[in-house]
């Protein structure tokens, strides 16, 4: 612990910026608080009663001896910050300046029900219009986010942060929270904070609700709702055509005639443990590659039967809370189990689909820069949002664990604000969406005799939930 505070100390200097643009300031970091002025120009909004600026209660790690961990990404996020915003009511964002998920308007009083969608059931024109929010996405900088990049990461003064897109927020975010954590100085690849943990589906959820906020705000269309790829069963990559994700060639270059052909890839590199986003620099980015069906050993998705099977395991998650975990709903989805018999330890599900469409989506840590990867992803939360229903999934079900950065308490990490990781076990509706019907699904499935294809969203329903039950925009200790 004293080591680590030392280095901190020694290393803020060289330090001159950090995440949320606003707390990027030589002053901000040096007094270790990201407040950021609303446009009323106090610090979270303060001024307008949005919220207010106060230290984190941050929870007491138990899991993990700290003496052996180097890693800024701890107790997130302590290392760079120790007061931040905590917003009231329905506001939310690292400056307050946002609503909570599902709200809109100046007041965030409004509260609206989006329907995510398969992304063959859009019309044409719903179609091309996410397809340009996308393009828009990766070329619009983003104006409240900046990135790291290092050249070691054991050497703060190396610490850089830079622009990136709005897309490319989103690509950094996974990244970050993947790269293998450090125990003095070894590293050790099979954790991290987003996934081989009970923290995998909430993480993941988060990230999408993350980017679909942000589309929202950069076009102005507070309707717009990710689409999904429904893959149970499929052959091939029926979408990877040039009127939906795109064809590619042997190499696994997308065609020049499909929406992403020109998209580079942040982060490349994911491999070297000792730097975190080693290339920015436009020119040393690779392209966009993928491959869908040409690995040998991955060649199949998953079937329906292995979602059912899935959807059988009623333990959200169960010791060790790892990639080994027998009989657990959460590792069977991530896919390091399969799915019949919740013992053999193996491919399957989550991680067979990245490894089945190849290229970029093979390398997980930097598998976000491809789009099919919010479509996949939503997918999972889809199946999420059954079991959810099916076995009425609530935070007391997130279970205590002892993987960094993956305890209920704990900051899903490195978002802004702090929300809780067990807080994302509840129903999608909590945060303003749900899932279209789409082809068959058992009991659970969310929008049983709701929803028709052409709605955009749906009047919501009168919610009768606990208020202790909220996302909380600061940590509070259980
Ligand atoms: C943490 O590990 C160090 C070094 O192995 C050891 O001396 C110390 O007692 C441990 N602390 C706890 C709380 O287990
Ligand atoms: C939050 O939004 C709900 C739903 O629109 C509204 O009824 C409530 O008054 C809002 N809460 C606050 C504190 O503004
Ligand atoms: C998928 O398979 C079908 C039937 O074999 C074929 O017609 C189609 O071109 C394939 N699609 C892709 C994207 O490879
Ligand atoms: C999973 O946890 C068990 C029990 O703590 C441990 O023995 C095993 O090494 C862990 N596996 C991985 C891949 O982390
Ligand atoms: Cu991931």
């Amino acid at each position: 612990m004293h080591g680590l505070w030392i280095l901190l100390a020694l290393s803020l200097s060289g330090v001159h910026s950090q995440f949320p643009r606003g707390c990027t300031t030589n002053e901000a970091l040096q007094k270790k608080t990201c407040c950021s002025e609303w446009t009323d120009g106090t610090p979270c909004g303060s001024g307008s009663g949005r919220g207010k600026c106060r230290p984190s209660v941050v929870p007491v790690i138990s899991v993990l001896n700290e003496s052996l961990l180097y890693d800024d990404r701890l107790n997130w996020p302590h290392h760079y910050y120790d007061r931040t915003c905590e917003c009231f009511g329905n506001y939310s964002g690292f400056n307050c300046g946002y609503c909570k998920y599902g709200y809109y308007g100046d007041k965030c009083d409004q509260k609206k029900t989006l329907v995510r969608k398969e992304i063959r059931e859009l019309t044409l024109v719903e179609r091309k219009r996410i397809f340009s929010y996308l393009a828009l996405a990766k070329t619009t900088k983003s104006k409240d986010f900046v990135v790291l990049t290092t050249g070691d990461r054991h050497n703060r003064d190396t610490y850089t942060f830079v622009d990136a897109s709005v897309y490319d927020v989103f690509s950094w975010i996974h990244y970050y929270s993947m790269k293998p954590i450090m125990k003095k100085s070894v590293f050790i690849d099979s954790k991290n904070y987003a996934h081989q943990g009970p923290a995998f589906l909430g993480w993941h959820r988060l990230g999408l609700l993350f980017l679909e906020r942000e589309i929202q705000l950069m076009t102005g269309d507070e309707d717009f709702a990710l689409p999904y790829y429904d893959w149970r069963g499929e052959k091939n990559c029926s979408i990877c055509t040039n009127d939906f994700l795109g064809d590619n060639d042997a190499q696994g270059n997308l065609s020049p005639y499909s929406h992403f052909s020109y998209w580079k890839v942040i982060c490349s590199g994911y491999d070297c443990p000792d730097v975190y986003c080693r290339n920015h620099e436009e020119h040393t980015m690779e392209k966009l590659l993928r491959k869908p069906g040409s690995d040998p050993l991955n060649s199949r998705f998953p079937s329906f039967q292995d979602v059912e099977d899935t959807l059988k395991w009623g333990d959200f998650d169960t010791p060790p809370y790892n990639e080994t975990s027998r009989k657990s709903f959460r590792n069977s989805l991530e896919g390091y189990l399969r799915p019949s018999d919740g013992e053999t330890l193996e491919l399957s599900m989550h991680n067979l689909v990245h490894m089945y469409l190849g290229g970029t989506m093979a390398q997980v840590p930097i598998s976000t820069n491809d789009p099919m990867f919010l479509l996949h992803h939503n997918f999972i939360d889809k199946i999420l949002e059954i079991w959810i229903n099916k076995y009425n999934g609530t935070p007391e079900l997130y279970p205590e664990n002892r993987e960094p950065g993956q305890g209920p308490y704990e900051c899903t990490t490195p978002y802004f604000p702090c929300y809780q990781n067990k807080d994302l076990l509840q129903t999608s509706r909590h945060f303003g969406y749900t899932f279209s019907k789409y082809q068959e699904f058992g009991p659970g499935d969310s929008d049983e005799g709701i929803v028709t294809a052409a709605t955009t969203y749906i009047p919501d329903q009168p919610q009768t939930s606990d208020p202790s039950l909220e996302p909380s925009s600061g940590l509070r200790n259980p």
